[in-house]
């Protein structure tokens, strides 16, 4: 198992002209301003270099690109919304030769909405918010809910395969997506447009690019799955005393409401005050401070009246056990908003505070209130003056524990102590504890290096076999998801 090479013979300038001869000049960026937003990332964190951006505008473009790219030994970087928290959208900063960022937004069309066979056919550059509104406005749900919904494309859902807030009640991406069109490092098209909710015809291979964040190959459409549309939403805000209680909390909602229940989000104090500081316009919704809350909501095709009356009879028997200190049942849509906008805008708050140690978590729910205690006393220990900004997908076993710097520190000088010590300590009794150091966010090139301590050498070498197999010469996305192989133990 070798680490493919990808240097490249030919120049910027043959690139740039084989390229526009493709997709035409309007289509090729070359300009360092106009490249500039297209190799930073989300964050802001990781800089990369690009001979040229292009903008394809069909997959016979996209399959032309990757394949004279391929011939001449260039780096292909796909990008959609480039919402990626974790660098996997941009080049490689110090790039060994040029890359090139192949960015889908222009592959943006609904190509068919089918309310027999519940699909939705796209292109990859459909923007999440986009879809949701096709399906709605065709009296269904395309149920994949996240806070870049605006920006992120269908794209890179799927080659991260994104969880977001409804995740309890649905899946992640790759529990929606019944096909995949995909452009392979060496032009060829993976054409599996296919809606069938069976097919047992051989491997399933849209999975390979389900997840695979762009390195085995480029998702330019797909099929997915559309839901029935609930006529009835219930939301509410519930204090708890501790994780331990909210976990028991969720098993209650459970019991008594069973699939209705869509999301359960915990969300700490010291997250509570952070995006009420934030927000600015909303007030706290308990008039105590409390420790820890979740957002339960409750979905389906039943009345309004039907469901307020099950989430009350939730809450009023958490009252009653203790299990619930105080809650607040949304009297109306307009109440609801904000609930849902205190929990959303916790990650916008976090990236105006600066210096937030983004840890996204996933832990079996048996073991999710232990591993919060625990990695909030390691944190602690380290900088007793970190802000606990725990919060998220907690009805699935994924937490954002994301410790943020003291108010009083600046968020540089916090990274620069604590960002390698608290990440590393939390990954470990994350893992410890049975669960992942990626839930959601997927590896780019933020968690890449983690994978060696976390991954057996079978994966690490199984997940190697599949890019070599795809790719050889190690063209696409290099640098992210899969830490450089070590050489093979030497056999005595
Ligand atoms: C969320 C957003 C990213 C973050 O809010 O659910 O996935 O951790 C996160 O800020
Ligand atoms: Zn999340």
């Amino acid at each position: 198992m070798t680490t493919p090479l990808h240097a490249s013979p030919v120049s910027t300038d043959d690139i740039v002209q084989a390229l526009t001869a493709i997709v035409g000049p309007q289509a090729c960026l070359t300009q360092a301003p106009d490249l500039k937003p297209f190799v930073t990332d989300y964050r802001g964190l990781y800089v990369g270099q690009a001979a040229a951006v292009v903008l394809p505008n069909s997959t016979q473009q996209v399959s032309q690109v990757m394949a004279w790219c391929h011939a001449h030994g260039v780096v292909v970087v796909p990008q959609g919304g480039n919402t990626s928290l974790m660098g996997g959208a941009v080049p490689e900063a110090q790039a060994s030769s040029p890359a090139v960022v192949l960015n889908l937004r222009r592959m943006n069309q609904v190509l068919a909405v089918d309310t027999v066979n519940d699909t939705l056919t796209l292109q990859a550059g459909v923007t999440l918010n986009a879809a949701r509104s096709a399906a709605e406005d065709a009296g269904r749900l395309f149920p994949l809910r996240i806070g870049s919904e605006g920006s992120c494309q269908i794209g890179g859902n799927i080659s991260t395969n994104a969880g977001g807030t409804a995740v309890l009640r649905y899946g992640n991406m790759r529990d929606l997506v019944l096909g995949v069109e995909a452009v392979l490092p060496d032009g060829r098209i993976y054409s599996g447009l296919r809606g069938l909710r069976k097919d047992n015809t051989g491997y399933d291979l849209k999975q390979l690019f389900i997840g695979s964040e762009g390195t085995l190959g480029i998702v330019t459409a797909a099929v997915l799955k559309l839901m029935p549309q609930p006529t009835a939403s219930s939301v509410a805000l519930a204090a708890v005393a501790s994780p331990a209680a909210a976990v028991a909390l969720l098993g209650e909602a459970k019991k008594t409401a069973g699939q209705a229940v869509t999301a359960f989000e915990l969300i700490s104090g010291p997250a509570l005050d952070l995006v009420l500081g934030y927000l600015g316009n909303v007030k706290s919704p308990f008039e105590a401070r409390h420790d820890w809350m979740v957002l339960i909501e409750l979905t389906s095709g039943a009345s309004a009246e039907g469901l307020d009356a099950t989430l009350m009879q939730v809450l009023e028997a958490g009252l009653d056990s203790g299990l619930v200190l105080d809650a607040t049942l949304a009297q109306s849509g307009a109440d609801a908003q904000t609930f849902w906008r205190i929990r959303e805008e916790i990650s916008d708050a976090q990236t105006r505070t600066g210096g937030s140690i983004k840890c996204d978590v996933s832990v079996p729910l048996s073991r999710i209130a232990a591993f919060i205690d625990e990695a909030t006393a390691a944190v602690l220990a380290l900088e007793p003056q970190t802000r606990m900004i725990v919060y998220g997908h907690m009805g699935d076993g994924n937490v954002h524990f994301n410790p943020l710097r003291p108010a009083d520190r600046p968020a540089k000088d916090y990274l620069a102590a604590f960002y390698e010590p608290i990440s590393r300590q939390v990954d470990s009794l994350a893992h410890a504890a049975g669960g992942s150091i990626s839930a959601e966010h997927g590896v780019g090139v933020a968690k890449r290096d983690d994978l060696s301590h976390y991954k057996s050498d079978v994966e690490l070498a199984l997940m190697w076999q599949i890019k070599n197999a795809l790719d050889p010469q190690g063209l696409l996305n290099p640098g992210k998801v899969l830490p450089a192989p070590v050489a093979a133990p030497v056999v005595a």
